[in-house]
């Protein structure tokens, strides 16, 4: 019987994981490894990297318990050679092996590591999701567009989530319209459910801080799940109180309240502590007992069998390139205020802000407002796209490229967005109590104290009009822009220049 070696990653910590299914624990050894290649290949926030380590610690502690024969490298032993392939050698010299199965990485870069890794590496299919690649590539394959909304509803029937027979539940697939409430004056949810640290996660804290402490991100509090009864309990917590409103204001953005009535559970998703198909049973289940509305109910599951395996399928069908476009050609770089200088747009502000003190902004934050002024100020989506994957607890590269590189910046071209996601400052006015209290005045367009988002708003429709004027769903956009007199163009074009010239040289803006 030729011995093993079973690699689980960081964010493979399920215990019915492909590869700890097939493996024996008679004969092969799980290899477990914190390394610091993969916490430095960008500068994750530390909150992330302590909420990944704690876990790996305990998902080990607990296949001990199971009985399987577990090699964990920590971070500071001596011997740790810092990258997963290193360790891999390492331990196939010490157990006399060169067999190892892994389940696929989510990262086009670890695949490529362990595929040139001198070892005989099987790879196994991440089945933790409700589409396959196959059953990916089969509903891609002849499309002249891969719209989501379609895939969803395929996944929907697949799953029988929210279905009445072969009809959607309630007569309508999609619930989106009751889905874009402005922010309300008080917040009923008290937000997630918070863990204090026990002594394995309070020991991570300390290494976390040694070694990744200068990393842009507070470390402390932390208060993250750290294994699955947690976040099982995290889980029931957000459907007890929080899902009934989920709906109504997943839009919405307060200045002082970063959770609205969002789950924050995608950070234990992304590492395996929690399962998909689980947490829409739990929100299908509360929409039964009626202790949710339909709008709620179907507005979360669509974001989790419909946006989430649907990003996770672009990026295995575009390919390892898909990360690295840049479609409209932005060259400018981030500015510092994205790690943390300071800005007078109260709204870029506060987004930072949330993700600096807690690895997490909600999606309308990261698409309508960090997302939005990169796209009109015409950052370098590579540079955008490694902000993303560093602050983010849930950052992995699978579903932050496509979220990042397609979703928010376009620079794929259109894969996933039919037009770009670009607003001025009316819309964020519409959906947050931010323009209160800023520097600059939200229903000012041009001259003394002009909120920036109207000038690039329009400086980013002038410069790109060849690629989007055609766009039908852009129409009424380049027609308000036209009917304006030439006078006025002009300076909104100059005033937009003169910021974003500003910003280039460092000044406050
Ligand atoms: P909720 O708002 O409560 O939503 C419920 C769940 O739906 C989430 O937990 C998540 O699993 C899923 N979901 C919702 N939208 C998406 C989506 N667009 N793609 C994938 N899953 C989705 N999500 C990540 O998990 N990792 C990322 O790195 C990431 N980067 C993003 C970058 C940008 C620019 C944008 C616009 C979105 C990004 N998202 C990412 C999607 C979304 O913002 C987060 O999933 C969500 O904010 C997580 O918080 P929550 O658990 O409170 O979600
Ligand atoms: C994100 C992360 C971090 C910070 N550290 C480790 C680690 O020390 N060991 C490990 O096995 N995985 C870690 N991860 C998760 C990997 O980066 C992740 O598996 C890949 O990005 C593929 O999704
Ligand atoms: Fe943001 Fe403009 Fe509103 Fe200020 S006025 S918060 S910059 S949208």
């Amino acid at each position: 019987m030729v011995k093993r070696l079973i690699l689980i990653l960081g964010d493979q910590l399920s215990m019915d994981i492909a590869a700890l299914r097939q493996a024996r624990k008679d004969r092969d050894v799980i290899v477990m490894a914190e390394v610091a290649e993969e916490g430095s290949y960008v500068a994750h926030h530390p909150k992330k990297i302590a909420l990944v380590l704690a876990s790996m610690c305990k998902f080990a502690k607990r296949l001990r318990e199971n009985g399987w024969q577990v090699a964990y490298c920590e971070l500071d032993d001596t011997r740790n050679t810092q990258s997963i392939s290193g360790e891999l050698i390492r331990r196939a010299a010490q157990f006399g092996t060169s067999d190892v199965v892994v389940t696929r990485p989510g990262e086009f870069r670890l695949i490529d590591a362990l595929e040139n890794c001198p070892l005989d590496v099987t790879f196994l299919e991440d089945d933790r999701f409700i589409a396959s690649h196959a059953e990916f590539e089969a509903w891609a394959a002849g499309r002249k567009s891969l719209r989501m909304e379609y895939f969803y509803r395929d996944m929907r029937r697949k799953m029988g989530l929210l279905m009445d027979g072969d009809k959607p539940a309630g007569g309508k697939w999609n619930y989106d319209h009751d889905n874009r409430k402005p922010a309300p004056e008080d917040v009923a949810f008290s937000g997630p459910l918070q863990f204090t640290p026990d002594q394995i996660v309070n020991d991570v804290l300390d290494l976390v801080e040694a070694r990744f402490g200068h990393h842009f991100g507070d470390l402390r509090p932390f208060w993250f799940a750290t294994d699955r009864e947690q976040a099982q309990g995290a889980l029931a917590h957000f459907v007890r109180h929080g899902l009934a409103r989920f709906g109504d204001y997943q839009d919405a953005m307060l200045a002082d309240n970063q959770f609205l009535y969002h789950a924050l559970v995608s950070p234990y998703l992304n590492i395996g502590l929690l399962d998909p198909l689980e947490v829409c049973r739990a929100v299908e289940d509360a929409w039964k007992a009626g202790h949710v509305p339909i709008n709620a109910a179907e507005g979360f599951i669509r974001q989790v069998i419909g946006w989430r395996e649907y990003v996770r399928g672009i990026y295995f069908h575009e390919g390892p390139e898909y990360a690295q476009q840049n479609a409209l050609d932005h060259q400018r770089h981030l500015p510092d205020f994205y790690w943390g200088a300071q800005t007078n747009m109260r709204c870029v502000s506060k987004a930072v802000g949330q993700t600096k003190s807690e690895a997490y902004a909600h999606h309308i934050q990261r698409l309508m407002v960090t997302g939005n002024f990169a796209l009109l100020a015409g950052i370098d989506p590579t540079e955008v796209s490694e902000w993303y994957l560093a602050v983010y607890a849930d950052a992995f590269e699978w579903v932050e490229a496509p979220n990042v590189v397609g979703m928010s910046q376009f620079a794929d071209g259109g894969v996933i967005a039919s037009k770009p996601y670009v607003s001025s400052g009316a819309y964020i006015n519409r959906m947050s109590d931010y323009c209160k209290g800023c520097h600059y005045k939200v229903s000012v367009k041009t001259g003394e104290g002009a909120c920036p988002f109207n000038l690039l708003y329009w400086h980013f429709l002038d410069r790109h009009r060849d690629r989007f004027s055609n766009n039908a769903r852009m129409g009424n956009m380049y027609r308000t822009w036209d009917r304006m007199d030439d006078t006025k163009r002009e300076t909104v074009l100059a005033e937009a220049e003169a910021f974003l010239e500003r910003m280039d040289q460092g000044g406050l803006v």
